[in-house]
Formats: structure tokens, sequence, C-alpha cells
């Protein structure tokens, strides 16, 4: 792999038995483009999946579903290094330095988790669930990753993420590479399809506005066909006042990379029911293959296992070295061997 290309490196949580759009949209598809151009590190994040309960034969279950579901997405395990986060232990070495190095308030002012802990309750919020960020600040450094392709709800840790590798670097001599943030401004935040104004997410109230990748491609050309728009008939690009609609032109547009104009024009005067039929057409189209290939990567195991094998040697390789040079920085005595 050539060594001269910027490299980014991302990670994705197996916590769902399915990616959903949003997932794709807004980070996925990015990986498989970057494979092409960039030095790429893709991980399965399953340090930060156990931040919430966690089922463990879910975890294992859906680790391996995440990988089939990337590989069928187009990452190619010899144009990137794919890798589960738990097999390279230098990110929670790593993470514990940073952990020293983040201030008490400066944590507490992710939104992330400050929606979440809210949400659950301080005494059900673990710890870990308080430094996930900070972990995630260590899976970039690791890499000196130039770049870091992510959806618009991540644009925070990715800045303190800078933030880290500065004072790093401030302290302790040049260490860390400073990463960016690679944000897709069309598709930075897809939204649920029955309420357009919030975020596609996995633990959206109710799924029916939620299009799970790996659902029977009918019920999800169904879910699409009773997507909210609005009382209007006109099909116009305008986050501002036409949420719903625009959200599926967002979607229609991307996966078919027909531009958004071309398509104002195309159903000029034909109603919401046309763009819908027709939407639901092209995500069955979408879905389905990528339904089968996922399958039969599950029906693979031991390629699996050998693809995950060769990721985290990969990834260790990188890793140790960027480990022992922080190490070495913070006045940790060389271990003798
Ligand atoms: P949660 O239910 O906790 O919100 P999630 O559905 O956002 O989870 P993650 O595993 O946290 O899923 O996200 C994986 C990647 O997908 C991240 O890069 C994230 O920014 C991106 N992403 C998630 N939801 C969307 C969305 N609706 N639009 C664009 N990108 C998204
Ligand atoms: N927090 C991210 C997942 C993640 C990640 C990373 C993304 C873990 N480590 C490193 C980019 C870089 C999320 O998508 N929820």
């Amino acid at each position: 792999m050539a060594t001269d290309r910027p490299r980014v490196l991302s990670g994705i949580q197996p916590t769902a038995g399915s990616f959903h759009l949003g997932n794709y949209l807004g980070a996925v598809r990015q990986w498989v483009a970057l494979q092409e151009s960039h030095d790429a590190f893709y991980m399965l994040a399953d340090l930060h999946a156990i931040t919430v309960t966690q089922d463990p034969a879910e975890l294992r279950a859906n680790t391996r579903v995440a990988v089939a579901q990337l590989l069928a997405a187009g990452l190619d395990p010899d144009r990137c290094t794919l890798f589960v986060q738990s097999h390279v232990p230098e990110h929670a070495q790593l993470a514990w330095v940073m952990n020293c190095l983040t201030g008490f308030g400066e944590a507490g002012r992710m939104t992330q988790f400050k929606d979440k802990s809210a949400k659950q309750g301080a005494d059900r919020t673990s710890v870990g669930l308080f430094t996930y960020p900070i972990l995630q600040v260590a899976d970039i450094l690791l890499y000196q990753a130039h770049e870091v392709p992510v959806g618009e709800d991540q644009r925070q840790h990715i800045e303190l993420t800078r933030d880290l590798a500065e004072r790093f670097n401030g302290r302790y001599g040049e260490t860390f590479t400073v990463p960016r943030a690679y944000i897709l401004k069309e598709t930075a935040k897809i939204y649920d399809l029955q309420e357009p104004t919030a975020k596609m997410s996995k633990s959206a109230s109710t799924p029916k506005g939620l299009i799970n990748l790996l659902d029977d491609p009918k019920a999800t050309a169904k879910k699409v066909r009773s997507a909210v728009t609005d009382t209007d008939t006109v099909i116009r690009y305008d986050p501002e006042t036409k949420a719903g609609v625009s959200n599926l032109l967002t979607i229609y547009s991307t996966l078919t990379g027909a531009g958004i104009g071309e398509l104002e024009e195309k159903y000029a005067g034909k109603g919401y029911g046309a763009l819908k039929t027709d939407l639901a057409e092209i995500m069955v189209e979408f879905v389905t293959p990528f339904r089968e290939q996922t399958q039969q990567y599950l029906d693979d195991p031991e390629t699996l296992d050998s693809i995950l094998a060769k990721g985290a040697e990969k990834a260790r390789a990188v890793a140790a070295e960027t480990l022992a040079q922080a190490y070495g920085k913070v006045g940790f005595l060389p271990a003798k061997h």
C-alpha cells in the first residue's frame, strides 16, 4: 500500500443488527471512496459499544454482521485496513494517556454524552460513556490520521481530537498529526423519514422512519412511500421549510448520482407520490444486492476471520509505533526485554 497517501481513519460501532441509511450515506459511502485515494484504516468500535449495556452474544454477532456489511458496501481488504478495535490493545493504552490530558469540564461539554446521559439518568450512565470521546481521540491519533470521514454528529469529537493532539504536541513535543473532519455537506445529516427534522438514528422512538439496510426490501419500500412530506405539493429542495422532501431529494440524488436541480425538474408538476414511488424502487434496487452480499460474507466466517486477522496485524504495526513514541514523550521508562 502506498505510504505517501494521506491517511484516513474512521470507526463504526457494532451496536445494531443492521446499519441504517444515515450510517451508509453519512459515513460508509465515503469510506469506500476514500480507500482509492488514501491510506485507509476502518475499525469496528467494539470498545465503544460496551459504554452502554451490551449482551455478549449480540455484540459478537453484531460485530460479524457489521464487518460483512462493510465488505458488501464495497470496502476491499486489499485496499484498506479493516480491523476490530479490541484486537489492537494500543487503543485502550493511548486512551489512558489522553484521559489524563483532558479536563473534567471539557469532557462534560460533549453534547452526545450530555444527551445520552440525560436520557439514561446519571446512575445508569457509565464512566466509560463519559470518556467515550477520549477513546475516539486515541483511535484517531494512533494512526496519525489526516482526515476522519464521519457524519455531522461526530464533529465535536473531531474538534476534541484536534485540541488534544495540539495540547500533547505543545506539552511534550511534536508527536501527533492534527486531523480534520471529513464531512460531506450534502449527506452530513440524513433525517428520519417520519420526523424529518430529527437525525435518522437507530435509537429513534419509532422504527417507522428508520431505514435499516438489512430489513426486508418490501418493508423498506413501504417506509419510503409513507415518508412524511408537507401539505404543499411542490418538489423543491429547501431544508428550512420543506425538510421531508429535501431529505428524500438528498437520498435520491446520492444513490443515483442525479443532481438535485435535475430531480426538481424531472418531478416538476408530478407531486410527491411519483417521487416516493420512484425512490422506493431505487432503495429496493440498492438494498437487495446489499443484503445478499452481506449474507454471503456471513456464510463464510473463515474468510471474515482471516480478513480481520490481517487487518489487526496491519493496524497494530502502526498503532504500536505511535504508542511507543507517546509513552516515551510522557516519560514512561522503556521496558527492557
Ligand atoms: P445513535 O443511535 O447512537 O445516534 P447512530 O445511528 O448515529 O447511533 P453510529 O454508529 O453512532 O450510529 O454512527 C456511525 C456513523 O454514521 C458516524 O460517522 C455517524 O456520524 C454517521 N451517522 C449516523 N447517523 C447519521 C445520519 N442520520 N446522517 C448522517 N450520518 C450519520
Ligand atoms: N463515535 C463514532 C464511532 C467511532 C469513530 C472512531 C469514528 C469510534 N472511534 C474514530 C471516527 C473515528 C460514532 O460513529 N458513533
